[in-house]
């Protein structure tokens, strides 16, 4: 199995499983990983999702014994594979979060940049790793990377293809937290599982108005928010959260994603 899917109540964690090459890609993995996300969407119940990697690695990117030799044709139809996944993580209307229990190098990097709130393990480190292969960063790369830490810093990552350790991924504001290794996992399920209990057709509704901010001008941003928050607002959660804080205690909110 490329990858393993473990269902918590709330949410669904799914492990990527080759660990032997510090979870390299492959098409295979591709493919599963596209299916546990067609199946955690098909399920009302799963409220948000968390990605990591088994043993020491998070994902070492394209598996380059799989393109050994390969033709340049051959690059651009494995990116077919790989480019609906990064797509497909973004538009998915459930939070995801991602746990970099190790190092993510080249595509293995951006899929974990693709993901909602991204902690690492102290030990962990992004790399990406194309420039040593003679490739560019894809996956989002020369997307993700500037957006999230600027160009001067971008452009660095990307030509020197230096590993990046968590704690200073963190400092960059490339990630939301770095924590101790032994930790990881057990803070990945708590934030999972906290995002599976808030209000999620507004999780949903602020990943999508996040995700058009890059190239809507302030103007259609606002006009997209007025219309979100329309949908928003409708939602039994919305009253739910209000009458909440009125009444002065937690709010409870639905368990079936709306
Ligand atoms: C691996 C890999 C690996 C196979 C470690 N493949 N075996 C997509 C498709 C189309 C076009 C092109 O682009 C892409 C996107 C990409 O992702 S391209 C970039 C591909 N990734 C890389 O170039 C990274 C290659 N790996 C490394 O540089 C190092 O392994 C890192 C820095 C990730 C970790 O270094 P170490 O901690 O020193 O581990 P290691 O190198 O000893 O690796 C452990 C084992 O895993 C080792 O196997 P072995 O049998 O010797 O124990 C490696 O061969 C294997 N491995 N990455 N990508």
């Amino acid at each position: 199995m490329t990858i393993l899917v473990e269902h918590r109540p709330g949410y669904r964690v799914i492990t990527l499983n080759r660990p032997e090459r510090l979870n390299a890609l492959t098409v295979e993995m591709a493919a599963a990983l596209n299916e546990a996300l067609d199946e955690a969407e098909a399920d009302n119940s799963c409220r948000a999702l968390l990605l990591t990697g088994a043993g020491r690695g998070f994902c070492a990117g394209q598996d380059l014994a799989a393109i050994v030799d390969a033709a340049p044709a051959d690059l651009g139809n494995l990116l077919e594979h790989y480019h609906p996944l990064i797509l497909r993580l973004r538009a998915l209307p459930i939070p995801i979060v991602c746990a970099v229990n190790g190092v993510a190098a080249g595509a293995g990097a951006n899929l974990a940049l693709a993901c909602d709130i991204v902690l690492a393990a102290r030990s962990a480190s992004f790399v990406q790793a194309f420039a040593r292969i003679g490739l560019i960063p894809d996956c989002g790369g020369t997307w993700f990377l500037p957006r999230l830490v600027g160009s001067a810093r971008a452009r660095a990552l990307a030509m020197l293809a230096e590993p990046l350790p968590a704690e200073t991924a963190a400092e960059w504001g490339l990630i939301w937290h770095m924590v101790e290794d032994e930790t990881l996992i057990d803070e990945a399920q708590a934030l999972t599982a906290r995002l599976a209990a808030q209000a999620s057709a507004a999780l949903a509704l602020t990943k999508r108005a996040l995700d058009m901010a890059g190239s809507n001008t302030l103007d259609r941003q606002l006009d997209l928010e007025r219309e979100l928050q329309l949908e928003a607002g409708a939602s039994p959660d919305h009253a739910e959260g209000v009458r909440a804080f009125l009444d002065k205690r937690p709010p409870v909110f639905g368990r079936t994603r709306s």
